[in-house]
């Protein structure tokens, strides 16, 4: 799996690069990724090992934020109800597009942190509520599905990494905790 030194930080010119499209079947590097980028968000998920391996617990993992400038990331979304076990989305999202959007916005109401960026950037991020996202999955099958609040906020943020933007890109400069008008507040 992945470590926090594997991991690429704000500075670093791959994360302002637009990643290149992947290509099928998977080379033996991108089927390194998928593994060790799920394996990170697994391991980190859980409160001993996250402590054990000194990781930040992770939702998200884009290739270039481990130096690999293609179109992957690894999503592990927790289900947010306690005694449901399955997760509310978990893949390896490949060459992914969002084919359509909500015309409504939504922001966390904490904000965004990422794993790439070692200080706290406060501020609302404000990214569509909704979302219809179309990826393949590490044996080349394409998958349509809608998304919404917090697992279509995770996407959007890893997606915006293969397109070379970082969350506080969205930020507002003057004024950080305003967002647009009818923006739903996700907590
Ligand atoms: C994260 N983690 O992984 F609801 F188990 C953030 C960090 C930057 C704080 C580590 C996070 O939101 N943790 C979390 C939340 C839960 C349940 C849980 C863990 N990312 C991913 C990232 O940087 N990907 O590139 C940042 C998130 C901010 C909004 C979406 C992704
Ligand atoms: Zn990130």
């Amino acid at each position: 799996m992945y470590l926090m030194k594997d991991i690429v930080r704000d500075g670093d010119p791959v994360l302002r690069k637009r990643a290149a499209k992947v290509t099928f079947p998977l080379s033996e590097e991108d089927q390194e990724f998928a593994k060790r980028a799920m394996e990170y968000l697994e391991v980190s998920q859980d409160p001993e090992l996250c402590k054990k391996y000194k990781l930040r617990a992770g939702v998200g993992l884009a290739a270039p934020q481990v130096g690999i400038s293609k179109q992957m990331a690894a999503v592990l979304v927790p289900s947010l109800n306690e005694d449901d076990d399955q997760p509310s989305f978990k893949d390896v999202i490949i060459n992914p597009v969002i084919v359509s959007e909500s015309v409504q916005y939504g922001a966390l109401t904490e904000g965004e942190g990422c794993l790439s960026v070692d200080k706290d950037v406060p501020g609302y991020v404000p990214r569509h509520d909704r979302i219809t996202l179309r990826y393949q999955d590490v044996k080349g099958e394409t998958h349509q599905l809608r998304l919404k609040n917090y697992p279509a906020i995770v996407c959007q943020h890893e997606i915006d990494h293969l397109h070379g933007v970082l969350f506080y890109d969205h930020i507002n400069n003057d004024d950080p905790f305003k967002a647009p008008d009818d923006t739903i507040m996700i907590s």
